[in-house]
């Protein structure tokens, strides 16, 4: 069945609502442990990668705010970098701490035995909070790497309550407007036990914190076959989701293009969000990509996740409400199936591209951005470009 023309222009009203944050880090040099492949063009600095990320804003525009990823995106004025991000439109988003390069934390961050290294790691929040207030940055967002590799290695109680410590220092040094954004994953880089592995430990350290503590869910950190619409859904009757951290994975955290691997996993975790409301802009939930690989183009590749989280998102809105909840309550297993599946099934493709004419754009990012003569122009600028991060 197709949409009525109603459903179409809530739909569009909604879509051109819809906000999505870009990482830094997905203009650099990247790879895998194996090799950073360089490409010709990336940017020298993070203030080339946001003169990158205010491309894929101009083509898509839904894409007007941009994470940093502290230290990868160390500059001496963040001021400046502020200033140089409102002047291209764009402005700054999450900031990201890194507890995950420095030799001091091979046994562990905010989680090690030693107070010492502790210390210093909560530290590097309270300048990771001086970051935002000079950017104008609400969300710090954390990354715990810290784990195990050995049964016996370290209590894993004991870790548990200092993380719950050193995570309330950090909140303590948050002004009132700011979050702390928690963000968990199953694995990686320790092998046997990880200290914030799942929603429900990010959830009771966010719980213990306070109200401005709120889960991040990256959707490449879980076990295959983990249903994690289920977690948003109930991430979100608690009013703890606070962002995501939207990439696609076939095997372990690939950070492919979003939508890339399973563009119906997406659809169902937008379904989640569209019956919650949250994708209302108030809604509290930052929709930010975490995508970032190696052999692709950095800014086609950003456009096309970006427009893949549009995609499901029209899908998602398309779902007719009416006829799936008079499904469900009358045990019409079939049928309430169908009326999900009419809605993905839906090619979107018009919707968007009218959505991105009315509002005075191509109706074609990737295309546009190709004849826009701006890759040509960074490759011919641009020589010895940064790494993301890894591996620097
Ligand atoms: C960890 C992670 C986290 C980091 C990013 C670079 O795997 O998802 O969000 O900050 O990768
Ligand atoms: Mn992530
Ligand atoms: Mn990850």
């Amino acid at each position: 069945m197709s949409p009525t023309p109603e459903a179409l222009a809530a739909a569009r009203s909604a879509l051109a609502q819809q906000t999505i944050e870009l990482p830094s880090w997905a203009f650099g040099n990247s790879g895998t442990r194996f090799k950073v492949f360089g490409q010709a063009g990336v940017p020298r600095d993070p203030f080339e990668k946001l003169a990158d990320a205010a491309q894929v804003h101009r083509y898509t525009g839904v894409a007007p705010r941009v994470s940093l990823h502290i230290p990868w995106d160390l500059v001496d004025d963040y001021d400046a970098l502020a200033r140089h991000a409102k002047d291209l439109g764009v402005q700054i988003g999450a900031i990201n701490s890194n507890l995950f390069q420095d030799d001091d934390y091979m046994l562990g961050s905010l989680t090690h035995p030693d107070a010492r290294v502790r210390a210093k790691a909560v530290q590097h929040h309270v300048q990771c909070v001086d970051v935002m207030r000079a950017t104008g940055s609400t969300d710090l967002k954390l990354w715990l790497p810290d784990g195990l590799n050995y049964p016996g290695q370290d209590s894993i109680r004991a870790r548990q309550d200092r993380l719950a410590e050193s995570l309330q220092e950090i909140y303590a040094a948050l002004d009132p407007e700011h979050r702390l954004i928690l963000e968990y994953k199953f694995f990686e880089p320790a092998f046997y036990s990880t200290d914030i592995p799942d929603w429900g430990t990010s959830l009771l350290h966010c719980l213990a914190l306070g109200e401005r503590a709120m889960v991040v869910l990256d959707t490449g950190h879980h076990a295959p076959g983990t249903n994690i619409e289920f977690i948003v859904a109930q991430l979100l009757r608690h009013g703890r989701l606070g962002a995501f951290d939207f990439n696609s994975r076939f095997y372990a955290d690939d950070d492919l293009m979003v939508g890339a691997a399973d563009p119906f996993q997406l659809f169902r975790i937008m379904h989640e969000i569209v019956q919650s409301g949250a994708l209302a802009p108030d809604s509290g939930v930052n929709f930010m990509l975490d995508q970032c690989h190696n052999i692709e183009p950095k800014i086609p590749g950003q456009i096309r996740s970006v427009m893949n989280v549009q995609e499901a998102t029209a899908k998602a809105l398309l779902v007719d409400t009416a006829a799936l909840t008079a499904a469900q309550q009358s045990g019409d297993v079939l049928g309430a199936n169908g009326v999900l599946m009419d809605a993905y099934n839906t090619d979107v493709r018009p919707l968007l591209a009218d959505l991105r004419v009315e509002q005075g754009l191509d109706a074609d990012p990737m295309g546009a951005f190709a004849r826009s003569g701006y890759t040509e122009t960074i490759v011919a600028e641009r020589v010895g470009g940064t790494q993301a991060g890894w591996g620097a």
